[in-house]
């Protein structure tokens, strides 16, 4: 075969091997590899013009136009090419990246109110029905407030070391919720329904029914003409939506702020359980606050949340309660 016949062989053969090459690249990489292999510097197709040396002055330009044709159809071709790979690209990512809004999530963990928390709701969420509001107020508090307020003495074994958590300046932990009503009652005039929840803190060693930070509910109503009969429907009705239709009892007590005072207790699988404390708001409180107790009146209940709490849910130990033990906690 003469070097003419061979070149133009050879430009047809690299013009088929080219054009299946080209339809088989899948990526931008490989069609840039080809068109450097096929069109670049030392491109097959340079290769072949290269080589024209040997033919006759006739055959040059022959070979040289083929050859010229031959770029102009690889070049479109790989242009053709690089437009499908492009697009093809385009169109995966978008399927791959694509979200299903409709799909179900993959179990989103909720978590859920801790049941001493769920616990002080409801009984706030109870008061709340009969008409009070809720009231909040600092967790450190001053002698005044947490004591001296309430007609507690300046002798009073609550007043102890023993029993009270004391901070620097004359402050301390609140032992009972009490403090935010005397707050409330400087603020705002009787009449006054108000329900005030939250933590308190007194020095008890830990058991399985104490513990030095525990949740109290307090309600408080001053008004004219209220006695005893009102705080007795009050806490019925409030013990009947929590427990049920079950024996309830009065006991005669004692509490510095309160005259009479009563605890209750609750007839729980046969057993009389003590849940709360109540009694007519003391006329020296009311003094102290210069309200006239001639004409204003008032009861005021306390409990513990966590009693309730543990009641209600069959609970033995209070430590249960903050461990945080999520075994525990997710039964709830
Ligand atoms: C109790 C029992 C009896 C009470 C009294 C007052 C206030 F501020 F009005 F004096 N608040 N809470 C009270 C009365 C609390 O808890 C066992």
């Amino acid at each position: 075969m003469s070097s003419f016949d061979q070149l133009i062989s050879e430009l047809e053969l690299l013009e088929a091997d080219a054009a299946k090459d080209i339809a088989e690249a899948i990526d931008v990489e490989a069609l840039e590899n080809l068109r450097v292999g096929l069109l670049g510097k030392k491109g097959r197709v340079s290769l072949v013009l290269a080589s024209m040396g040997k033919l006759s002055g006739e055959e040059r330009p022959k070979v040289g136009q083929r050859a010229n044709l031959l770029k102009r159809q690889l070049q479109e071709l790989l242009t053709e090419r690089l437009d499908k790979v492009k697009s093809l690209a385009l169109k995966n990512r978008l399927v791959e990246e694509s979200i299903d809004i409709t799909y179900p999530p993959s179990g989103v963990p909720f978590g859920h109110r801790h049941p001493l928390i769920s616990t002080s709701e409801k009984i706030v969420d109870l008061f709340c029905g009969l008409g009070y509001q809720v009231s909040e107020g600092p967790e450190i508090e001053t002698d005044y407030y947490n004591f001296s307020a309430l007609n507690i003495p300046e002798d009073h074994p609550a007043r102890d070391m023993q029993d009270t958590f004391y901070l620097r300046n004359n402050l301390l932990l609140r032992t009972h919720t009490s403090p935010v009503q005397i707050r409330y009652l400087e603020e705002n005039p009787p009449p006054v329904r108000i329900v005030a929840p939250g933590r308190v803190y007194r020095r008890d060693a830990v058991d399985a029914t104490h513990s030095p930070v525990f949740h109290q509910v307090e309600v408080l109503s001053i008004d004219e003409g209220l006695d005893f009969s009102h705080l007795r429907g009050t806490v019925m009705a409030f013990l009947k939506s929590f427990f049920g239709d079950l024996p309830v009892r009065f006991r005669a007590s004692y509490f510095p702020f309160t005259e009479p005072s009563a605890e209750v207790d609750v007839k729980w699988r046969g057993r009389w359980l003590e849940v709360m404390g109540c009694g007519m708001v003391d006329p020296a409180v009311l003094n102290g606050l210069g309200l006239d107790p001639e004409r204003w009146s008032g009861f005021a209940a306390g409990l513990g949340v966590e009693r309730f709490c543990m009641v209600r849910h069959e609970i033995d130990d209070i430590r249960r309660l903050y461990t945080s033990d999520l075994r525990f906690l997710e039964q709830f």
